[in-house]
């Protein structure tokens, strides 16, 4: 009887470390939103509600670019980005700053080196092995093929962007900016 669930939990390792991984990443996370804030008075936002989303906007990741490059929000509006990775390597959808993306570099090296993820594939079970869940509730980390969502609740202000942080495509050019307000 308690074999009987043991293999049909293991087909849905993806689905079950989202959901269970919820509440620690919402603690990760205040940690990097605080360490933003120390430079910047808005900080980069929060994580946003399902009941609070204002609108949709889709993302497609292609190598290496991201399309659209620049997305219009409005200071304080919650958007659901619904993140598709259209190309053949693995991308990220990651909002945040230079200094957030500069101080993530080391973890996706280590990902690289230590076999959780290839240009083309992740490694599930060996990111949960090793505790590196990589699953922020400021990013998608997709496989080509793969969709994900991003709820995100934007800031009165500040210099926000999204990238990749996958090793090498931010350097080449995979980066996007948001436009806060009317950008008159
Ligand atoms: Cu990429």
């Amino acid at each position: 009887m308690m074999n009987h669930t043991a293999n049909p939990r293991m087909k849905d390792n993806h689905m079950n470390t989202k959901f269970l991984t919820s509440t620690t990443i919402a603690a990760a996370f205040a940690a990097s939103v605080a360490l933003a804030d120390a430079g910047h008075d808005s900080g980069i936002g929060e994580p946003g509600a399902a009941a609070m989303v204002d609108r949709t906007v889709t993302v497609e990741m292609d190598e290496m670019k991201f399309d659209p490059e620049t997305i219009k929000v409005q200071p304080g509006e919650t958007i659901r980005f619904e993140v598709v990775n259209v190309g053949r390597m693995v991308h990220e959808f990651n909002i945040g700053t230079s200094e957030t993306w500069d101080g993530h570099r080391e973890e996706m090296q280590k990902m690289m080196r230590e076999g959780m993820m290839t240009a083309q594939s992740l490694n599930h079970d060996r990111m949960i092995e090793s505790g590196m869940m990589h699953d922020d509730a400021n990013s998608a980390l997709l496989e080509p093929g793969e969709t994900g969502e991003v709820i995100w609740t934007f800031p009165q202000g500040g210099e926000i962007g999204f990238a990749c942080n996958v090793p090498g495509h931010r350097e080449a050019g995979m980066q996007g900016g948001f436009q806060l307000g009317d950008g008159s």
